[in-house]
């Protein structure tokens, strides 16, 4: 793969909006991802295997559990300097940004939110350090766009409970060390239980042959009579809110991420086109390369302006799950789209692994479609300007 000649597109200054705190956690990513994660990106994906080396050097820049109070290991961040390490990381590759997401938003967030003093005390430091990797179990065979219809359930056995079920598509399944899952009890009422690697009748077979975000490993989860302690439950939220509420906090970390995976086309590109030269003259010269690029950064810009509105939205605790779900659909999209175009500016030279842009493509094909398709979430936009649910 060529170097990392990465320069971050800012065309508004909005980083006359940003904090010291926010522009030196921006660049300690920034630096991280130059340094650790770009020289041995491309090979992971090409050979479909996550990069485990990157996991201490994630934890030290904070990007497990940026916004978890330092009391729990975790950076005690705002939600601005979560997005930005979010858009840094996805601006290196969508699938090391997922395990940073599972692990902030879908793992510790809920075990922060929802847990017992013991739980968090028990799980959090761990897993702000990178000594535990989690993931989160939502989605099932038969139930993906409608979660609320799992069958996946625990029964109580007086002390302890009995899980069965199957979850599929779980980023970080195949190796994680703790699964957060959601399961109804005999009632049918959703709860959220920690199940443990180890635990009799759990496995986590892995799901091959992806051709998008290779370099994040997925998987199943399985549970066969898997015997739960009751102190595994985490009681204080039930319901599909509970995972919801989760949602929203990963989500609003792909608004951002989304727009790192941009920049990195669009700069590519930009680069490519000024020094390549056809009919005497670079292909940036010509008026149709010229539309591509000042569309992409148009774009990445109304991006960038939509996630710090939102982020500054969060920080005051004034932002909803619909607000959130526009900026995930706007920016996945912008992203996918700049990232088909500048793949074109590169002409042949495009396809190859040389470049970053068609394994941003690829990853951007999982990200509209996790933590909600882009359909779904226009429906959520639907449901919030109309009053009607078009689910
Ligand atoms: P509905 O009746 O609308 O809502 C049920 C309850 O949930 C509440 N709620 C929310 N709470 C918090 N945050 C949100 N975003 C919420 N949205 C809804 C709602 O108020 C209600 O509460 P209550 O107290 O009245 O019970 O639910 P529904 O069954 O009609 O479904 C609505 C729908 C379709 C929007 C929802 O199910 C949905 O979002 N579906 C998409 C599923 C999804 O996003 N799955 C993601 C799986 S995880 C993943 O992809 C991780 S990828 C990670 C990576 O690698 O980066
Ligand atoms: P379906 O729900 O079957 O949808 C198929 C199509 O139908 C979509 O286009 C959808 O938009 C459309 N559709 C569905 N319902 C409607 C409707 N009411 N109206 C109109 N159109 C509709 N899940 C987890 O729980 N944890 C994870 O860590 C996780 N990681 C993932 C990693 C990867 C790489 C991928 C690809 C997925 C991951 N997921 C995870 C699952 C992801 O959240 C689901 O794939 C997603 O929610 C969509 O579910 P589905 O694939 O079953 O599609």
């Amino acid at each position: 793969m060529k170097p990392d000649l990465f320069q971050a597109p800012d065309y508004y200054n909005l980083d006359d909006l940003l904090s010291d705190e926010h522009k030196m956690v921006r660049d300690a990513t920034r630096e991280f991802v130059k340094r650790e994660v770009s020289p041995i990106i491309e090979e992971a994906a090409q050979k479909a295997e996550f990069p485990k080396q990157l996991i201490n050097g994630l934890a030290e820049i904070g990007a497990f559990g940026p916004y978890i109070p330092e009391e729990y290991g975790g950076a005690g961040l705002d939600q601005i300097s979560y997005g930005l390490i979010m858009q840094e990381i996805e601006r290196g590759d969508s699938g090391i940004r997922s395990t940073a997401s599972v692990q902030s938003s879908l793992v510790m967030y809920p075990i922060f939110k929802y847990g017992t003093e013991e739980q968090k005390k028990k799980f959090l430091p761990k897993l702000a350090s990178g000594e535990m990797i989690g993931c989160f179990g939502l989605t099932e065979p038969d139930h993906g766009s409608n979660p609320g219809g799992m069958t996946t359930n625990f029964k109580d056995k007086g002390d302890h409970y009995l899980l069965n079920g199957a979850k599929m598509w779980i980023s970080n399944s195949p190796f994680a060390d703790i699964a957060i899952v959601w399961a109804k009890n005999e009632e049918g009422r959703i709860h959220g239980l920690i199940v443990e690697r180890g635990m009799e009748g759990f496995s986590t077979p892995e799901t091959h042959n992806k051709w998008s975000l290779r370099a994040s490993a997925t998987g199943e989860l399985i549970f066969d009579n898997v015997k739960v302690p009751k102190e595994n439950l985490m009681p204080n939220k039930t319901g599909l809110g509970a995972p919801l509420g989760c949602l929203d906090s990963a989500r609003y970390g792909i608004a951002w991420g989304a727009i790192g995976a941009a920049m990195d086309c669009y700069d590519t590109a930009l680069r490519y086109a000024k020094e390549r030269e056809q009919f005497g003259v670079p292909i940036a010269a010509k008026q149709l390369q010229q539309k591509k690029l000042a569309e992409m950064i148009t774009e990445i810009t109304k991006a960038q302006l939509m996630a710090w509105r939102l982020g500054t939205l969060r920080n005051e605790g004034k932002a909803t799950s619909a607000q959130i779900s526009m900026a995930k659909r706007n920016n996945v999209e912008m992203a996918i789209k700049i990232a088909r175009e500048a793949r074109q500016v590169l002409g042949g030279m495009g396809i190859t692994g040389e470049y970053s842009i068609m394994r941003h493509m690829m990853n951007l094909e999982s990200v509209i479609t996790y933590e909600g398709t882009h359909d779904i979430h226009l429906l959520i936009t639907g449901l919030d300007i109309t009053g009607h649910a078009a689910f």
